[in-house]
């Protein structure tokens, strides 16, 4: 999701800052981010890509998904 290539902590950071709107995602990025595609981002979806980062979650869409996912970082 911060474009390195790899499905990372960081990239749960940024879904959990959207989640509470603290980073504006337009809407490809809203589409990805929303992993069990319930058509919001929360702390969920966050906690998928956590789970997924630290090899807790076999859910391969998200492995395809996020991989694919360009988003910047923001401090
Ligand atoms: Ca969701």
């Amino acid at each position: 999701m911060n474009n390195d290539g790899a499905v990372k902590a960081i990239d749960s950071l940024i879904a959990q800052r959207a989640a509470i709107a603290l980073v504006a995602l337009d809407n490809s990025q809203k589409k990805l981010a929303d992993v069990n595609n319930d058509g919001k981002i929360t702390a969920s979806d966050a906690f998928e890509i956590l789970r997924y980062s630290i090899n807790l979650s076999k859910n391969t869409i998200i492995g395809t998904m996020i991989d694919e996912y360009v988003l910047p970082v923001y401090e």
